[in-house]
């Protein structure tokens, strides 16, 4: 039964399914299975599978567009309960999708769950110029930068914000974590970043993890 409602929900997002996958999710809460279950095993994976077949020539970018909207049209039935939590964090995070890359359901993620762990997020989006990351510092005082990509062509544009941060003398206001399927811990350390987490509940340690940091810096 489970299964059966996860294959439903896992079969939305691949067929591209805009109308019928928030219905799919629904019906799985109704079924009893939980937020981050239907996430993983259910959206998560069948935008993997899409990005697989994506690479082998079966989908083209049509298809992976179709897929992320059927995606996205689901999450806002799920959003509710991925923002439920019991600790109250307090700090400010900007976020967004680094310079050249448009894909943004990661980092759309990420926010939905810093902000249901308490984080005031500003989120500027996908594409985003080093150079407003630096306007958005100077202008909110975050605590926390968030950078996301997921092209290795657009990796540099995350050493590019950084660098930025540096030029404009506000590097050790804030803390840097990244993320994104192509880079890792050792790219964090590579570019001067604080530090990377894999996915969206991992972001949340992280950035709990970073404020603690920076709390005891500036006791
Ligand atoms: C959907 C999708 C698209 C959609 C994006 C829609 C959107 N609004 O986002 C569209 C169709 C627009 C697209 C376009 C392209 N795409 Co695309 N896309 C994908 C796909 C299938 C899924 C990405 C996704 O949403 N995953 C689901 C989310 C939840 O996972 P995630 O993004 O990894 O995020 C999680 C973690 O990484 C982490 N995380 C993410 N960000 C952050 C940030 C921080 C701070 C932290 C801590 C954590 C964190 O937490 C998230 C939640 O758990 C991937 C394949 C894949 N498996 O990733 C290809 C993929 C990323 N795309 C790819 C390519 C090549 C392209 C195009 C160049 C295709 C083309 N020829 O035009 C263009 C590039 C456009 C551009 N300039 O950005 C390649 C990239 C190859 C590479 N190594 O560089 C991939 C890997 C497909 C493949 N297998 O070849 N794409």
């Amino acid at each position: 039964m489970q299964e059966e409602l996860l294959d439903a929900i896992f079969d939305a997002v691949m067929d591209g399914d805009i109308p019928g996958a928030p219905a799919t999710v629904q019906a799985a809460l109704d079924g009893g299975l939980d937020a981050e279950t239907i996430l993983r095993d259910g959206m998560i994976a069948a935008m993997t599978r899409v990005g697989e077949l994506y690479e082998c020539g079966d989908y083209y970018v049509a298809e992976m567009f179709t897929s992320a909207k059927a995606l996205q049209a689901a999450l806002v039935v799920l959003r509710p309960m991925l923002q439920q939590s019991q600790v109250q964090a307090t700090g400010t995070v900007v976020i967004g999708t680094v310079k050249g890359d448009m894909h943004d359901i990661g980092k759309n993620l990420v926010t939905m769950m810093l902000e249901g762990a308490g984080y005031a997020v500003h989120d500027l989006g996908a594409d985003v110029h080093p150079s407003r990351f630096v306007a958005a510092v100077e202008e909110v005082h975050p605590d926390l930068v968030a950078l996301s990509a997921l092209l290795t062509t657009t990796m540099p544009s995350m050493q590019a914000t950084v660098d930025a941060l540096t030029t404009a003398g506000l590097r050790e206001r804030v803390k840097v974590m990244i993320g994104g399927a192509p880079v890792n811990e050792e790219y964090a350390e590579h570019i001067g970043a604080d530090g990377y987490a894999q996915d969206a509940s991992q972001a949340v340690s992280l950035a709990n993890a970073l404020m603690q940091v920076k709390a005891q810096r500036s006791a």
